[in-house]
C-alpha cells in the first residue's frame, strides 16, 4: 500500500510539475488551472499522504540560512579594581620662620628678608614658628604699621634666641609686622 502511495504521490507530483511548467511557458496562467486539476487521481490518494509539490521548495526556503546577528560581547573592562589611592596623612605642621640678624636696623626690607621667609602658605591648623636669631628683640604682631596691630594674635617682645609660635584656626591672609621695627613686615596665608 505504502508503495502505491509513494508511486501515486510522485506521479502527481509530476503531473502538475509539468503542468504548472507548462502553464507558465505558454504565459497563460488561466490555462494553468486545467492541467492543475488534470492529477484527479490523486483523490483516489487519502488527501493526509498527498504531498505539496512546492513544500520542498518551502522547505528549503526555511532552511536556507538566515544570518542571525553576531552578538557582540560587551567588552568587559579588564581594569574592575579601584586602584587604591594612598592618601599620605598629613597632620598638622609648623612651619618655621626666621628672624634674621641685623633686622633693628633698616635694610632687611629692600630684599623682603626682615623675616625670612616673609611669606608662608599654610592649612587650617598648622602652626607658625617664628625664631629670633637675632641678638635684638622683636615682636610678630597681625596687621599692619599702616594699619596697627589686628589683634589676632601678637608676640609681645620675643628676646634675642628666642621664639614665638601661633597655631592658625582660620583660613586667610595675615599680615604681621614688628611694632619695634615698623619696616619688618611679612605674611601668612592659610588655606
Ligand atoms: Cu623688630
Amino acid at each position: 500500500m505504502a508503495t502505491i502511495d509513494k508511486a501515486a504521490i510522485g506521479f502527481s507530483i509530476a503531473i502538475i510539475a509539468v503542468g504548472v511548467g507548462f502553464a507558465f511557458y505558454m504565459g497563460g496562467i488561466q490555462d494553468a488551472g486545467p492541467a492543475i486539476s488534470a492529477p484527479i487521481v490523486s483523490n483516489t490518494v487519502e488527501p493526509k499522504t498527498q504531498t505539496d509539490p512546492f513544500a520542498d521548495i518551502a522547505s528549503k526556503v526555511k532552511e536556507s540560512p538566515v544570518e542571525k546577528p553576531v552578538m557582540k560581547q560587551e567588552e568587559k573592562p579588564v581594569m574592575k579594581q579601584e586602584q587604591k589611592q594612598e592618601t599620605v596623612k598629613t597632620g598638622p605642621k609648623t612651619v618655621t620662620v626666621e628672624i634674621p640678624v641685623g633686622t633693628a636696623v633698616p635694610g632687611c626690607e629692600s630684599t623682603n628678608e626682615c623675616y625670612i621667609p616673609a611669606s608662608v602658605a599654610i592649612n587650617i591648623g598648622d602652626t607658625v614658628k617664628w625664631n629670633n636669631v637675632d641678638t635684638a628683640a622683636h615682636t610678630v604682631t597681625g596687621g599692619s604699621p599702616a594699619d596697627g596691630p589686628s589683634g589676632v594674635f601678637d608676640s609681645s617682645l620675643v628676646m634675642g634666641g628666642a621664639s614665638y609660635a601661633f597655631t592658625f584656626d582660620k583660613t586667610g591672609s595675615y599680615d604681621y609686622f614688628c611694632m619695634v621695627h615698623p619696616w619688618m613686615i611679612g605674611d601668612v596665608q592659610v588655606n
